[in-house]
């Protein structure tokens, strides 16, 4: 029987475990990538693992998140992380030369390899047809120390892509699409492999904002063929050596095949503050527009800003809105420099913003209280704009564009003629902004400032857990949720001890001051907690208020991961209906807990409040029983595990 994609690139890297949906199974990473807000705790884990080097083919750290300098912290980590990736084998994407996806794809991404991102976004290397997953730090760097990274098997789902877009309607409509079908819960378990005839009329850049978006449907990764327009693209990054071609077999099982033909697609809108919650854009009825932002690692290659550029010529940003445009990388930003789009930009009235994340993750721009803001990007949770009460809206750049001229929600056919673009056949390749590792390491002295917090260690989980229920959420609870980030607690990533401060400051502001007067205790979560960010400041903080035990109907997979690396136990209800038998404040007891979940017997939490108990369920390994006992994959690693 034929192979599909997922499974050729995952057998090509199984060091252990059988390639069966479900099946525990460990993988090797050829790369990685780390950016600054989640880098500096993932290179202070790399350096308790006391390896001189790193193990991977090649690992490299962005800086894209921590851009604004209000103070000395950021900057701080900025050195931290140049010292530390030139000390160990590095490359060191300076300040300036990128969002970290869009310069992988650019510069490193290479098809059939696999790629380990402390960033949820990191399946964007999908599009060049790499296994690309998001991880939470310490994973990131137990595999740049050459450990595995290890997982379940998940199941593999095809789009099957058929017709060709029509003018106006774009990559981003086809993941709105696949949000609107699947949800934000579509991709638990699963791996999103697209094919199909339609396959060949999307470009690397195109599939690269479908990969990435994969990350909302909670997807493992996502993950196209690498074929003839994956070899211009390389080409064109004068990189077509490493092409090699990677597609399913013809007779490739899935679990499941979603259609999709995109001849029918319209332009779509997600509605604050779900990405799945998608609607065509003109059924959407004078919603006036307060603010406009295209770019993030979604929507800010070349094809996208040249697009926009040419829908603005000439024409002028509308009174009441303000519209920043964020270029995804310096090649991108030169190349618009250079052909003239950006001064089409400026003309209309946009506010060019430097190369990195920026609004995307609340660093900087801000909107208006209340505000409508429709953005290019990944994201609308609530509160992550930086204004809590701000209705995001997600679209195409297209959209955002129709926007920003008409000050409404618009579809954007309704701005006349699609502008014909031509995408450069040559493309200037300048790596100055990536700064190799040093030849002489051992003179490389790591500089650590004030910002840098030592790395707080659990200790052994005890074998019985007791304690209050800080808190009861609902559904889809996001690590924005549980670790805001924004302009303010952002810098605070290398600080557990003051960035804990934050711990789910905007849903509850009392959690912090509740945790502490009560030592700790457990948090009780509806389905898919933990979506989104891959942060495992969203565990480690916590961790740090003495959370022990999360129990919920369902997790979202990275999260669930970064609470067993720090040693808090996940657990979930056998009955998802007993979730009401347990409110906020009641006293849970579960006896022997570290003995039963070493044995593989039944688990049941006593609630001592309400006199019931409830029976739970845990899917951990051995190897993963071990870690959450140790107090984390630290102590487990430090321990002699593996
Ligand atoms: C995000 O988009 O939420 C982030 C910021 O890029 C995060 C990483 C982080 O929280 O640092 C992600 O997607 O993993
Ligand atoms: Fe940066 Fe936004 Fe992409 Fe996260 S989603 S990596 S914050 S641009």
């Amino acid at each position: 029987m034929g192979m599909n994609l997922a499974e050729k690139i995952i057998s090509a890297h199984l060091v252990n475990g059988k390639m069966e949906t479900g099946e525990d199974i460990a993988l090797k990473i050829d790369q990685t990538l780390t950016q600054d807000a989640t880098g500096t705790m993932a290179y202070l884990q790399f350096e308790a693992l006391g390896l001189k080097k790193i193990q991977t083919d090649l690992s490299v750290s962005y800086i894209d998140h921590n851009m604004l300098q209000a103070g000395f912290e950021n900057a701080d980590d900025h050195k931290y992380l140049q010292s530390v990736a030139s000390k160990y084998g590095i490359y060191f994407s300076r300040p300036g030369n990128g969002i970290c996806h869009q310069v992988h794809l650019e510069r490193f991404g290479s098809p059939g390899k696999t790629l380990l991102g402390s960033d949820s976004h990191t399946p964007t290397g999908g599009g060049i047809g790499m296994l690309a997953m998001g991880a939470g730090g310490l994973d990131v760097a137990v595999a740049m120390g050459g450990g595995a990274f290890y997982l379940k098997m998940p199941e593999v789902v095809k789009i099957h892509l058929t017709g060709k877009l029509k003018p106006f309607v774009t990559a981003k409509d086809i993941i709105l699409e696949v949000l609107r079908v699947l949800s934000v819960k579509g991709g638990l378990g699963r791996i999103i492999e697209y094919g199909g005839p339609g396959v060949k009329n999307l470009s690397v850049t195109q599939r690269a904002t479908i990969t990435n978006m994969g990350a909302e449907l909670g997807a493992t990764t996502s993950v196209f063929p690498s074929d003839d327009n994956t070899k211009e693209y390389m080409k064109l990054q004068k990189r077509v050596k490493e092409w090699s071609r990677w597609e399913a077999d013809p007779d490739a099982k899935y679990s499941k095949v979603v259609k999709i033909n995109l001849d029918k697609l319209e332009p779509l809108i997600a509605k604050p503050h779900s990405p799945d919650s998608v609607v065509k854009v003109k059924s959407i009825k004078r919603v006036k527009v307060d603010q406009v932002c295209i770019g993030s690692c979604t929507n800010s290659s070349l094809s996208d800003l040249m697009i926009t550029a040419a829908l603005l010529k000439g024409k002028k940003i509308h009174s009441e809105v303000s519209c920043t445009i964020t270029p995804g990388s310096k090649q991108v930003f030169e190349a618009i420099s250079e052909n003239g789009s950006l001064t089409h930009m400026i003309a209309a009235g946009a506010r060019i913003v430097e190369s990195a994340c920026g609004p995307c993750i609340g660093m900087g721009q801000a909107p208006n209280s209340g505000a409508v803001s429709v953005r290019s990007f990944n994201r609308n949770f609530p509160g992550r704009s930086g204004t809590k009460d701000a209705q995001v809206y997600l679209a195409s750049p297209e959209t955002c564009v129709a926007a920003a001229i008409t000050g409404y929600i618009t579809d954007p056919s309704e701005l006349g003629r699609y502008p014909k673009i031509k995408l450069p056949e040559k493309i200037k390749i300048d790596d100055s902004g990536i700064i190799p590792p040093s030849k002489t390491p051992s003179k490389v002295k790591i500089l650590r400032g004030p910002n840098i917090a030592p790395l707080p260690i659990n200790k052994a989980m005890p074998s019985t857990l007791e304690g209050d229920v800080l808190l009861k959420t609902g559904d889809n609870i996001t690590t924005d949720h549980i670790m805001p980030a924004g302009a303010k607690i952002l810098p605070l990533r290398s600080n557990i001890p003051k960035i804990s401060e934050f711990v789910y400051t905007y849903l509850d502001p009392d959690f912090v001051k509740r945790a502490k007067q009560k030592n700790g205790g457990f948090i009780v979560g509806g389905e898919n907690y933990g979506q989104g960010s891959s942060r495992e400041h969203a565990a480690l903080a916590p961790m740090y208020l003495g959370l022990k035990m999360v129990l919920t109907i369902s997790f979202a997979r990275i999260h669930l991961a970064n609470l067993i690396n720090f040693g808090i136990l996940p657990l979930t209800f056998a009955e998802p209906a007993d979730y009401d038998k347990i409110e906020q404040g009641d006293n849970l007891k579960l006896p022997m807990v570290a003995d039963i979940i070493s044995t593989g017997a039944d688990l049941t939490v006593k609630n001592l409040t309400k006199g019931i108990d409830i029976p739970v369920t845990y899917s951990l390994t051995p190897r993963q029983v071990a870690i959450v006992r140790a107090g984390g994959l630290l102590n487990y690693t430090r321990g002699g595990g593996k």
